[in-house]
């Protein structure tokens, strides 16, 4: 049996050798990846965002943690990958500029992938104008920002104001998500689609798509 809570202290840790061997073995016991991604590492990741809110851990332990949470989640990609899923569409996706949260967009990227979007990844501290050359290059029509500081999601705003002064605004549809960002923040900037979570970004994503 799946030892969920042994997952997520090893995350805790930052022991990312033994969050990768012990994702191994639930998968190849069959564990859902959901259950894996939501009860062990993500259940660890939260645990340790407690923690580093009340000052009982600090960067680098956070960090380690972080490096163990990608680890692990990217052993999860495959699984969360329907059959059969053809491409249907291209998305742009990013952290904002001056934010280097990347977890939560790497999760967006993989429930994306999952559902047969292709992605283009930019990582973390991405420029509004960064965010408008991607689309441009690669001619997506999606656009999807996450951030995680309530200093950073300001940035979004940039993001739609770009893509409104390059007069690429209404061809466009610009998703945000992140943990201080909301429904009403999405309203005031006038973003399209905001979604609290990573599996519900790729439903509206693919829903874009898929009429
Ligand atoms: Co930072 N950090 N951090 N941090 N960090 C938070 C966000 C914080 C809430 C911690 C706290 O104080 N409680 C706080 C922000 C406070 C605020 O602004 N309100 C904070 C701070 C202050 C900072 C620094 C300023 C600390 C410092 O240096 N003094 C600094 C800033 C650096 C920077 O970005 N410029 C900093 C640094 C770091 C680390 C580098 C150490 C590390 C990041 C490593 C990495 O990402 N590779 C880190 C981490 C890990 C966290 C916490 C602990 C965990 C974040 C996380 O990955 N959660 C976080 C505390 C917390 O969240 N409880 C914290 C798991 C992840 C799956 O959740 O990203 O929220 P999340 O994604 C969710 C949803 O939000 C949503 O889907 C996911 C779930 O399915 N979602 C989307 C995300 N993006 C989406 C996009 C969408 C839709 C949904 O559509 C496009």
């Amino acid at each position: 049996m799946a030892d969920f809570e042994k997952i997520s202290l090893a995350l805790q840790k930052g022991k990312a050798k033994e969050v990768t061997e012990m994702v191994e073995a639930a998968i190849a016991e069959g564990v859902s990846a959901e259950e894996i991604l939501n009860k062990g590492l993500m259940s660890g990741m939260n645990i340790i965002g407690e923690k580093f809110k009340n000052n009982e851990v600090y960067v680098p332990e956070v960090l380690i943690a972080a490096r163990a949470m990608n680890q692990g989640a990217a052993l999860l990609k495959e699984l969360l990958i329907e059959d059969g899923v053809k491409a249907t569409g291209k998305v742009v996706l990013g952290t904002v500029k001056g934010d280097l949260h990347d977890i939560g967009k790497n999760l967006v990227r993989m429930m994306m992938e999952g559902k047969g979007l292709e992605v283009v990844d930019l990582g973390t501290d991405v420029s509004a104008q960064k965010f408008l050359d991607a689309a441009k290059e690669h001619d997506a029509k999606v656009v999807a920002c996450s951030a995680l500081l309530t200093t950073t999601m300001k940035e979004m705003a940039n993001v739609v104001k770009a893509f409104e002064d390059a007069g690429l605004r209404d061809e466009t549809t610009i998703m945000i998500g992140g943990a201080p960002v909301t429904q009403n923040y999405c309203d005031s900037i006038g973003a399209d689609i905001y979604t609290a979570d990573a599996a519900s970004a790729a439903t509206a994503a693919l829903g874009i798509f898929v009429k």
